[in-house]
């Protein structure tokens, strides 16, 4: 087994019930246990400004799929979401569902960079995912607990706990 970081994001058609629904549906992934959840947070857009805030949280998976077969499991819950691929990387989405972390590794492939490379610059992956793993490292040393002290506050609120 492997242990994952997902993390989860949602800023259209009622973001909390997104965010919600696609907890139930990581938990039904073949060879996926979900070991634990965050809380959900309200965060305002990284990106362009002209769109909704985002609910966010970060979910650990133990799971006996590879990274893109868990990537596979991913997109289809994204697309059973109803989520549209559209060129604007940086816009509005239903569901976001990023593998941020796969065990220690470190993957470059065409699909998948793993770890997520916002990872760190973002608050409303950090201070998710400090509350569920604290203790966790990423592949080149950085503690997740050092990270999160020090990333710059950009209005991320605690919106309520899931389970
Ligand atoms: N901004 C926030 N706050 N939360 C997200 O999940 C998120 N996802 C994205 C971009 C557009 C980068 N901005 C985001 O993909």
């Amino acid at each position: 087994m492997v242990t994952a970081y997902i993390g989860l994001g949602s800023n259209l058609e009622d973001p909390e019930q997104q965010i919600r629904n696609a907890v139930g549906a990581l938990k039904t992934i073949e060879g996926t246990v979900m070991f634990s959840i965050s809380a959900l947070y309200y965060s305002r857009p990284m990106g362009p400004q002209d769109q909704p805030d985002y609910m966010n949280a970060v979910a650990r998976l133990d799971t006996s799929l590879s990274a893109i077969a868990l990537l596979d499991a991913l997109q289809k819950i994204e697309n059973q979401a109803g989520r549209v691929r559209k060129d604007n990387r940086w816009g509005p989405r239903v569901l976001d569902l990023d593998i941020l972390l796969y065990d220690n590794n470190v993957i470059n492939s065409e699909r998948l960079v793993v770890p997520h490379y916002g990872l760190k610059e973002r608050e409303f992956v950090l201070i998710p995912l400090n509350e569920i793993a604290p203790e966790l490292c990423l592949p080149d040393g950085d503690s997740i607990e050092n990270l999160s002290k020090n990333i710059p506050s950009n209005g991320l609120k605690f919106h309520s706990k899931l389970s």
